[in-house]
């Protein structure tokens, strides 16, 4: 279906763009369009549990680790229970798989789709009051509704979501989501318990002018990273990290640039997970325009082998994605 024929008017409230466009998508269904509501309101609630983090006693780690061995946060945590548990009483979904949880949580055999979330994303930063995030991929099953669930259910490349999403919990809060009919960006107003959209069919500038990546790790950066951002020096382009995945690329896809994570020598494959966090942005940044590798591979056909998998990542502009594949191939 064309992106111009989705009905998306600035101003129209979320569940009003979920209801007029529900018949025009194939895969619509109302069970779809109730597993984003579940996961848009799931967003509100853990909104209001960061907007009060301060003051209740909800900042700091809780002494444990996650399967990739980061600190979890008291929001992590809390964040990881306020989805899954709206994921698993909305009974749409069949299975989730999290960030934050060791293995593949199975929910209701007779639902079609499966979550993949990350449900706080730059959790480090939640202490010192920086922009933080939710990543989500929403993916229909392979099995038949009823079966057994399989690894080829929850285990698909990123080519196959149905839709991809984040929230980020920012100078004001948003809702960016893409159903492969383009890219909406929903703000919320906290006032009225309502998203609505405000940012219609987004596109990335193909030129982009910020590059952001972790610089402290530069010395163990693969050569054609080393030559990518010299590169960059060399063309003023601007430096941009803030170590929040999810505000890095929405400001990227605003205004163009470059976010990356390649291996290090301490992350071999890079630290970003493909089924948490690449795929669902992989999606996002083509239907803006963009793209988004593992520095020569498309991110979207990678065929995944285990959930926590890791993966290098570089995302955003056409233009300076390409330049990085580039680099590669004459290395
Ligand atoms: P998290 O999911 O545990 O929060 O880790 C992912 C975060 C990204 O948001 C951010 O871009 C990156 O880790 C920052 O890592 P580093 O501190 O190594 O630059
Ligand atoms: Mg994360």
């Amino acid at each position: 279906m064309e992106e111009s024929r989705i009905a998306a008017p600035i101003g129209i409230p979320l569940d009003r763009f979920i209801k007029s466009n529900q018949d025009r998508f194939p895969t619509a269904t109302g069970e779809f369009s109730q597993l984003l509501r579940d996961i848009a309101l799931s967003g509100k609630v853990v909104n209001r549990e960061i907007n009060k983090a301060g003051l209740m006693n909800l900042a700091g780690s809780i002494g444990t680790k996650n399967i990739a061995g980061d600190d979890q946060q008291k929001l992590d945590v809390l964040a990881n229970i306020r989805f899954s548990r709206a994921l698993e009483k909305g009974g749409e979904v069949c299975a989730i798989i999290s960030e934050e949880e060791e293995h593949v949580i199975e929910v209701n055999k007779n639902s079609k789709y499966v979550v993949a979330i990350d449900p706080l994303d730059g959790s480090s930063n939640i202490d010192v009051n920086v922009s933080i995030g939710t990543i989500f991929s929403i993916y229909k099953r392979r099995s038949s509704v009823g079966a057994v669930i399989t690894r080829e259910d929850y285990l698909q490349p990123g080519n196959t979501q149905v839709l991809a999403g984040y929230l980020l919990y920012g100078s004001s809060t948003m809702l960016v989501i893409t159903m492969g009919y383009g890219v909406f960006g929903f703000t919320y107003d906290p006032s009225l318990g309502e998203y609505f959209l405000s940012h219609t069919r987004m596109k990335i500038p193909v030129e982009g002018r910020i590059y952001s990546v972790n610089e402290g790790s530069y010395h163990s950066f693969p050569d054609y990273v080393k030559q990518f951002i010299e590169d960059c020096r060399n063309n003023n382009c601007s430096g941009r990290y803030i170590g929040s995945l999810v505000a890095d690329f929405h400001r990227n896809l605003l205004k163009g640039g470059i976010y990356m994570y390649p291996s290090t020598a301490k992350n071999p494959n890079g630290k970003l997970r493909l089924m948490y966090e690449c795929n669902a942005l992989a999606f996002i940044i083509e239907q803006a325009g963009g793209a988004a590798t593992d520095g020569e591979k498309r991110i979207l056909d990678i065929a995944p082998t285990d959930i926590h998998q890791q993966v290098p990542f570089f995302v955003g502009s056409t233009s300076m994605v390409e330049k990085v594949a580039d680099f590669k191939g004459r290395g």
